[in-house]
């Protein structure tokens, strides 16, 4: 095609498959690019992506909530000034913990620090989280508190490409980063890829034809699993008992806590033969060996000890901090590490300084110009913030940008009702959300490709995302609304809009902490060299963490020890939630895709045929699902890859279709996970075909 191109990577996931956008003046194409992390390869969504920049939904001027209650077009001026005014007052009449701000792992490395520093130095609110607190949270503390750091792959993810063994747990990478299964086809040729998942997902059946283990256990019950797992590494002697003694702390409490987890006991609880454990652990033992981790174990209420569980899995085994083999989380947004970096975790200051910490908050004040006593301290996590919105309690205003929790935050009908009760909410969208029909101020902001920015991949690895053509008229960049909103709010501090100046501000504001990027700037990251943090001024970044030592400051990995909670009363089957290739996340955008739209329209639920003829359910059927948080509607697709006792929805689709409608918003309190993977649920038919 002539015409322009540019090169940049996929507005969506954490894999950030590169990929060529080209203009002839009208249409605009996309092309995948080589990169390590898809050679080549993009997904539908990827191909598709170019359709978000032209769709005709797309918002082109700010709207404000009218006197008849209906939205309706304002200009800028008008928009910016009624929430300096309105968050003026709040601020003044009830405190500016009364004023929330929810923000994304979608966001470019810049608006996330941008956003931060809004929240808390031009706000002066504690009330900041994000949507990464429903996504890879638990791991993030897991991590945390295993190894002293939070890097979702602390290796570059070719590594995997040696691998004998992959172990996948709760992870369905071929529906959800179709191009990182090119990295797992070593560890399949040599009958390697483990999968653990309740349903014979697109990449369990990866494992068939000899290709590797399926283990198939009932949901939410991995820990069992994993101290089962543990057990077989130690009574067979599979465990490396040196590297236990030189490089961790807590080897002989782990080796005390599995003592009782003997394969049998384990087969009753999680429904996977004894057999099967037992090869899991010799083929993991038996050469270069990854564990990885995704939502499917880590969004329960105890989603940080089963994340500590594998880890321990992987420590006993000797993996980690060792090149070959190793123990990682999939990371799932597009800037989902980046996003848990730079400031707006209720609980973290930028380059993931601890909030609580005097030297980080001098440090950050110092570079924002303000005291570091006018800092706020600790806020609360996303759940938290969404569970009172509107009451005395919690905030009565609210800003959302980069995140539709009124589709993918748990409970989602109670996070509607909150949402109806703030005084004030402002979103900033590109599309008319489910969320930001809500708001009393929608702003229209620019996208993916129409700005410039940084993003971290799951790999940790940072790169540039391209501005290729201008946002349509009337739409304005993220970083300018922030500082627009800033200087009504506080203008005391200084906000700039220019992405790379504002990188260089989180460069420095980074200097010496855990995500340290101080040795990048736009000109290092011109060429698309390897990046990955930790990345100090006069270094070449580490792709590789842990190789000498681990984060503690003793250097070992901490071992703690978790118990398996024993699983509830089952009352009927259940529910387990998760996603479909066509649709991104609350599908917001994905559902404004025409070809993605066509090809997956609704919400279907998977059912076991036993399953559905003990409810007179068949194929193509509406079917309700109910339980005491609400109720929802799905057509029923009966299918025998789930298991009998267990029912699998997607969370992208809108109104009565809604999954997280019957979700319940009891949260980890480790780290603020919320249960989305499991829920116990009754079923019923609401109408058939015939
Ligand atoms: N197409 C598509 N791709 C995406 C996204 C998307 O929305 N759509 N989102 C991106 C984001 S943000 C994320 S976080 C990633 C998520 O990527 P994944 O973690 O791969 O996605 P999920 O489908 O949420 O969950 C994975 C699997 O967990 C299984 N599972 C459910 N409950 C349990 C359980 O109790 N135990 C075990 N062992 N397994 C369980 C489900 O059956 C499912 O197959 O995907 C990213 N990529
Ligand atoms: N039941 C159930 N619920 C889940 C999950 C599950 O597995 N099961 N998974 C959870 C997970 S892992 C995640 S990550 C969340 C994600 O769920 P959400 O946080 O709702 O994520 P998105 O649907 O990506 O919402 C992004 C919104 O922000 C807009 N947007 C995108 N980029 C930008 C930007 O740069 N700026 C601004 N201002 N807006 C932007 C999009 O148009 C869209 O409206 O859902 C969680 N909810
Ligand atoms: S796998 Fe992820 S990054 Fe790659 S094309 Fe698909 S959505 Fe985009
Ligand atoms: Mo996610």
């Amino acid at each position: 095609m002539a015409g322009s191109h540019t090169d940049t990577h996929c507005p969506y996931c954490g894999l950030q498959c590169a990929l060529r956008l080209e203009s002839d003046g009208t249409e605009l194409a996309v092309t995948p690019r080589d990169f390590p992390t898809n050679r080549g390869g993009l997904c539908r969504k990827g191909w598709t992506s170019a359709e978000l920049l032209t769709s005709p939904h797309r918002l082109t001027e700010p709207l404000v909530r009218q006197a008849d209650g209906a939205l309706g077009a304002a200009s800028w001026e008008e928009a910016l000034d009624t929430v300096g005014r309105q968050f003026r007052t709040i601020r003044a009449e009830q405190g500016a913990d009364r004023i929330g701000v929810f923000g994304s792992g979608g966001l470019t490395n810049e608006k996330v620090y941008q956003l931060g520093k809004f929240a808390r130095a031009a706000v002066g609110t504690s009330r900041i989280d994000y949507n990464g607190r429903f996504c890879m949270a638990a791991a993030a503390a897991a991590t945390t508190r295993a190894f002293g750091l939070d890097r979702g792959l602390p290796f570059p993810l070719e590594d995997l490409d040696n691998a004998d063994s992959i172990m996948l747990l709760g992870s369905n990478v071929a529906t959800t980063m179709p191009p990182f299964l090119k990295h797992l086809r070593r560890a399949q040729a040599s009958g390697g890829l483990i999968v653990c998942d309740p349903r014979r997902s697109a990449t369990a059946q990866l494992t068939d034809e000899g290709n590797g283990i399926h283990l198939q256990s009932a949901p939410h019950t991995d820990i069992a699993l994993l101290l089962g797992l543990t057990h077989i590494v130690f009574a067979e002697k599979l465990a490396d008992v040196e590297y236990l003694e030189s490089r961790t702390t807590g080897a002989a409490a782990l080796r005390r806590s599995v003592a009782a987890w003997w394969p049998e006991r384990v087969q009753h609880l999680t429904g996977v033969p004894a057999s099967q454990l037992r090869d899991t652990a010799r083929r993991l033992a038996g050469g270069r060996s990854y564990i990885l981790t995704g939502r499917g174990v880590e969004q329960h209420t105890d989603g940080t000890d089963t994340v500590t569980a594998a880890i321990n899995l992987a420590l006993a085994l000797g993996l980690p901090g060792r090149t070959g083999s190793g123990y990682g989380t999939i990371t799932g947004q597009g800037n989902g590490q980046g996003g848990r970096e730079h400031g707006q975790k209720c609980d973290q200051l930028p380059g993931c300084r601890s909030i609580d910490d005097p030297a980080a908050r001098r440090h950050i004040a110092g570079e924002w110009g303000i005291e570091p006593d006018k800092l706020p301290g600790k806020g609360v996590p996303a759940a938290e913030i969404l569970r009172h919105l509107g009451r005395a309690e919690g905030v009565s205003a609210l800003m959302v940008n980069g995140s539709n929790p009124a589709i993918s935050g748990p409970n989602a009908s109670a996070i509607r009702d909150g949402l109806k009760r703030l005084d004030f909410l402002i979103v900033c969208d590109f599309f008319l959300s489910e969320t930001a029909a809500f708001a009393d101020v929608v702003l229209p902001v620019s996208q993916w490709a129409e700005e410039e920015g940084t993003m971290t991949s799951l790999e940790g690895r940072i790169i540039r995302r391209r501005r290729a053509r201008p946002a349509p008229s009337g739409v304005r960049s993220e970083l300018w609304v922030l500082r627009e909103l800033a200087a009504r709010i506080n203008p005391a501090v200084h906000f700039d809009d220019d992405p790379e100046r504002v990188f260089a501000e989180l460069s420095r504001a980074s200097v010496g902490a855990p995500a340290d990027y101080s040795g990048l700037d736009y000109s290092v990251l011109e060429h698309e060299e390897p990046a990955y943090w930790p990345y100090p001024a006069g270094s070449t970044g580490t792709p590789r963490l842990f190789l000498d030592s681990f984060s503690h400051a003793d250097g070992r990995a901490h071992i703690r020890t978790v118990v398996a909670s024993p699983p509830p009363p089952s009352s009927g089957p259940l529910l387990i939630t998760g996603r479909l290739l066509e649709h991104y996340q609350s599908g917001a955008q994905t559902r404004r895709v025409t070809e993605l739209l066509a090809s997956a329209p609704e919400a279907q639920a998977e059912i076991h045929p036993e399953l559905a003829e003990k409810h007179g359910v068949a194929e193509g059927d509406q079917i309700v699902i109910t339980n005491e948080h609400g109720r929802m509607r799905a057509t029923a697709h009966v299918t025998p890859n789930v298991r009998i006792d267990t029912i699998f929805v997607p969370f992208h689709f809108p109104s009565d279709q809604s999954v997280n409608l019957v979700t319940s918003d009891a949260t980890d309190p480790l780290s603020g996970m919320p249960e989305f993977k499991s829920a116990h649920v009754s079923i019923s038919r609401l109408s058939g075909t015939q």
